[in-house]
């Protein structure tokens, strides 16, 4: 192992930081420390907080790192990193800045790291660097890792799932038309949060969404019950004990209020994973696709670089003309 990695290890922030760095920009070296560091993975609660622009991300990720590290009812301290994915879009990038003035509660705690990540100019795809980069910070010690994202896209919906533990971020009255997109929201929450409970429609909010995931709820059971009658249930997709029920809270996150619940829901539902197994078999599932993402990656990447630009134009023309059909041109270029 060599002096950076062991660097990493023992918690050095500048080597940890120019390590990220290296790793946004997918140098080999960096890549390369990072296999080396692969081995150190797997003891963090990754904790992933998503959800519409300005809803309260940054501020909640804010109380509940402060809380972490200063837990009350004298619970053990956790060292936290956060990760905030800044928004593409340069009129809310903007906000980043805001999001660094508030960690100003954590500036000098070296149990805290926080890393912003651009998402524009991305070399990898950006859920697969987030992947890298948090188990930059896994290896590196942190317990508990928090990724804000901001909901909308596929990508940020990969990176959510890159977490154990999904929190949804919702404010008042934001969206109550939008249902069908929040459908896909729902699904990947395993807590939700009603934040700036202090402003109307709160309770309102809290109610639709306890209805969406009653609905939600009941859908997935009847189709499982009719998979295990038709003999499809596969063992694993039956519970040996109930099923994690989101709840849905309330927190004013520029006041600290609800955040202490809310820490505590996180805590059961990371008791929740391990006792029913989940936590190995979603960490599993999340390695194999992300090796899968690479391997895909790589062999597109040599096999475009076996084949020449002439012939592959040619045949994308035959595509476009309607000479051959898509399957029909794959045959042809693997030919
Ligand atoms: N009234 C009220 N305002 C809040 C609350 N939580 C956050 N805010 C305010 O809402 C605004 C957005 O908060 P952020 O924490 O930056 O929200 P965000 O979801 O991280 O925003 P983006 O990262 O830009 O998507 C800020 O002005 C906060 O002060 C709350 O509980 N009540
Ligand atoms: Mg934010």
């Amino acid at each position: 192992m060599n002096g950076v990695s062991d660097a990493v290890l023992n918690g050095d922030r500048l080597s940890l930081a120019r390590l990220i760095t290296g790793i946004e920009n997918q140098q080999q070296d960096s890549l390369l420390l990072l296999d080396q560091l692969f081995s150190h993975t797997g003891r963090a609660h990754l904790i992933g907080v998503t959800g519409a622009p300005g809803s309260g991300k940054s501020s909640l990720v804010n109380q509940m790192a402060c809380l972490y590290r200063h837990p009350k009812h004298g619970e053990p301290e956790k060292s936290v990193a956060v990760v905030a994915i800044d928004p593409t879009s340069p009129f809310t990038g903007g906000a980043l800045l805001g999001d660094r003035v508030r960690m100003r509660d954590l500036a000098g705690d070296s149990g805290v790291f926080i890393r912003s990540m651009a998402s524009r100019g991305e070399l990898g795809g950006l859920a697969s660097t987030t992947s890298q980069v948090v188990q930059v910070l896994d290896a590196a010690g942190f317990e508990v890792i928090l990724i804000e994202t901001v909901g909308v896209g596929q990508s940020e919906i990969d990176i959510a799932r890159l977490a154990h533990t999904v929190i949804v971020v919702e404010a008042p009255g934001m969206g109550d038309d939008v249902q069908a997109g929040k459908a896909g929201i729902l699904e990947i929450a395993d807590l939700l949060v009603v934040n700036k409970a202090d402003q109307n429609g709160a309770d309102h909010t809290q109610r639709i969404l306890n209805q969406m995931l009653e609905m939600a709820n009941s859908k997935r059971f009847n189709s499982e019950i009719i998979n295990h009658h038709r003999g499809e249930g596969r063992r694993d997709t039956l519970p040996a004990m109930p099923d994690w029920r989101p709840p849905v809270l309330k927190t004013i996150a520029t006041e600290g209020t609800g955040i202490e619940d809310l820490v505590d829901q996180v805590s059961k539902h990371w008791d929740y994973l391990q006792a029913s197994g989940q936590r190995k078999s979603r960490e599993n599932e999340r390695l194999i696709k992300e090796m899968e993402q690479l391997l895909r990656e790589e062999l597109m990447s040599h096999w475009r670089s076996q084949v020449a630009d002439e012939l592959y134009q040619k045949i994308l023309l035959g595509l476009l003309e309607k000479t051959y059909s898509p399957r029909q041109a794959v045959r042809q270029l693997v030919a």
